[in-house]
């Protein structure tokens, strides 16, 4: 009944997968492989015109864009809830979710790309390089990948992404202050949205980026402890991924650092 086109990776996946998993909703896994690109092939194509993932596919029909997936869900199959009660609250949870879409997505892009996908799309020649990246059907996002694999770590994209990252955490720092997760007392939408992207952090080795923020670190090791989070984020990251994934994260620590010193600390 439900299907979700999928790859372990990717942050939006991971957001949908965690609320299939809160949810205890059962559903077929369609990998799809971003290294060869598989996200551009007309089949796929004709289901999610933007060529990206996840896509969900619910009574043959499909839904795109991680964030309406997960509302989606959730207006499907209330319970357990995962929006909270009070209508302010819910628009809190929206504008994180869609901080979340517009800036800490394309950020996380940014770092996660020169390190994963940058060398073997460099293994191929300019000419095929170029073909592949061209057939990216939004333009932002193509000309974004395409400095990211011609720059890596040297894009200038680089830089905002380290301040967007920074930005966050201090603002969750704040949140957190007033409740015990994002937007309420109650695990929601908002918390979902977020954790993905402290686990690419997590996965490169860079968690002293939120080192002086204390509840930022215990919100994302309460996330992380979630039946939920374990089945559907961390069984994916077996123990010589995670060694794989530490070793590309550690060089670009010195080069993240650089750019997090012009940054403020927490109030
Ligand atoms: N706004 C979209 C973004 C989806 C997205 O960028 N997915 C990435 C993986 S996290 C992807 O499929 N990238 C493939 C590519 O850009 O070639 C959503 O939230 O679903």
């Amino acid at each position: 009944m439900l299907e979700l086109y999928t790859h372990p990776m990717s942050p939006c996946a991971q957001k949908v997968r965690i609320v299939l998993a809160e949810k205890g909703l059962r559903w077929t896994k369609h990998h799809v492989d971003l290294a060869q690109k598989e996200n551009l092939h007309p089949d796929y194509l004709q289901l999610n015109p933007l060529g990206v993932v996840p896509t969900l596919v619910h009574e043959g029909k499909a839904v795109i864009e991680s964030s309406i997936i997960c509302e989606y869900l959730e207006d499907r199959w209330p319970g357990p809830s995962l929006r909270p009660e009070d209508p302010y609250a819910i628009a809190q949870m929206r504008f994180w979710m869609k901080q979340v879409d517009n800036k800490l997505h394309p950020s996380c892009g940014a770092l996660q790309w020169p390190l994963v996908m940058r060398p073997g799309l460099m293994k191929k020649s300019q000419t095929e390089r170029q073909a592949l990246l061209d057939q990216i059907p939004e333009k932002p996002r193509r000309e974004r990948q395409k400095r990211l694999t011609e720059f890596g770590l040297e894009a200038p994209d680089v830089v905002d992404a380290v301040h967007v990252y920074r930005k966050t955490i201090l603002e969750m720092e704040n949140a957190l202050k007033e409740h015990h997760w994002v937007v309420a007392d109650s695990f929601s939408l908002a918390d979902i949205c977020l954790a993905p992207y402290f686990q690419t952090i997590m996965q490169f080795g860079w968690t002293d980026i939120y080192e002086d923020c204390p509840r930022v670190a215990d919100w994302f090791e309460r996330c992380r402890k979630r039946a939920s989070y374990e089945q559907s984020v961390a069984a994916d990251f077996p123990a010589d991924v995670r060694a794989d994934l530490l070793e590309k994260g550690k060089p670009a620590w010195s080069l993240i650092q650089g750019h997090l010193e012009k940054f403020p600390s927490p109030m």
